[in-house]
């Protein structure tokens, strides 16, 4: 077992002399013999809230851990699990990738890290990557337990996936098909747009509401740097938000990780029919 991220070497994300993409396709290679298939189909990020859903999509063929794939290290966040599943898609003989937990900016293990998961993705042939998280709402129409389709993002982290003058479009960034194909199973399904702040600290009450008169409807610290690298891998997405908590000042209560974990769980069922149904028509 090999913590690559802590051995300095030539799969080692951290130096600027490695090639990220180099790194993603040793990590595809580990992953197709652990698994004993070529490609995946589908990828899953589950996010805070999401834990249980991957569950639903189908049976699980096989579970690594993290640390056992190049350019992957630990789970940083209670409630997240450090290992990814290779999932059949009910019987429709695809596959997903399911990712139980995701390196987040705010951990300084550089952007390189944060989208190496999107990036081994694309590398296993994966063509769609759905990515899910937990985050707070600026709509007083979402309580907690919502979940909210991604229709645009505002990324606040002042950093790019991409390196070197490579200039993606980020038109549709979240693919509009994809978006409609999640309306069909839950036509109740609200579309909003997600700033990604950089965290770990939630919002103050007046970041909260510069997110709001900019356009934001989502307050979270993922997703969007993982979308943009997804788009340069010419990768669709499908981005879900959880709403697990009001972002600060829209509600009288202080936030707190338990009532994120708590909201999350009362909303995993059907988070999970969503989810399953979803990737079962991608
Ligand atoms: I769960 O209110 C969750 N993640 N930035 N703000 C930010 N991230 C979050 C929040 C929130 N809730």
């Amino acid at each position: 077992m090999t913590d690559t991220d802590a051995a300095p070497g030539p799969l080692d994300l951290a130096d600027p002399g490695t090639d990220p993409f180099a790194v993603a396709e040793a990590a595809a290679a580990v992953i197709r013999e652990r698994t004993g298939v070529d490609s995946h189909d589908v990828a899953l990020v589950l996010g805070s809230g999401w834990g249980q859903t991957g569950d639903l999509i189908g049976e699980t063929l096989t579970e690594i851990d993290n640390t056992d794939v190049p350019g992957f290290g630990k789970a940083a966040v209670a409630g997240h699990s450090g290992t990814m599943r290779s999932v059949a898609i009910g019987d429709t003989g695809r596959r997903a990738l399911v990712y139980g937990t995701r390196t987040h900016f705010y951990e300084g293990r550089g952007v390189r890290s944060v989208v190496h998961g999107v990036r081994t993705a694309a590398a296993l042939g994966c063509r769609t990557v759905v990515l899910t998280n937990g985050c707070g709402g600026l709509r007083e129409e979402w309580p907690p337990g919502t979940p909210v389709l991604i229709r645009d993002h505002i990324n606040l982290t002042a950093h790019s996936p991409i390196e070197g003058a490579n200039f993606v479009d980020l038109t549709d960034v979240y693919t509009p098909r994809l978006r409609d194909l999640a309306r069909e199973v839950d036509a109740d399904l609200d579309e909003g747009v997600y700033v990604q702040f950089r965290g770990p600290h939630y919002e103050t009450p007046a970041e909260v509401q510069m997110a709001k008169v900019m356009g934001g409807d989502l307050v979270g610290m993922s997703t969007s740097l993982e979308a943009i690298a997804a788009r340069q891998s010419g990768m669709d997405v499908l981005g879900i938000s959880l709403v697990t908590n009001p972002a600060a000042g829209i509600s009288k209560t202080p936030l707190n990780h338990e009532e994120v974990l708590e909201a999350g769980k009362a909303a995993a069922e059907r988070c999970g029919r969503l989810l399953a149904a979803v990737v079962a028509k991608i």
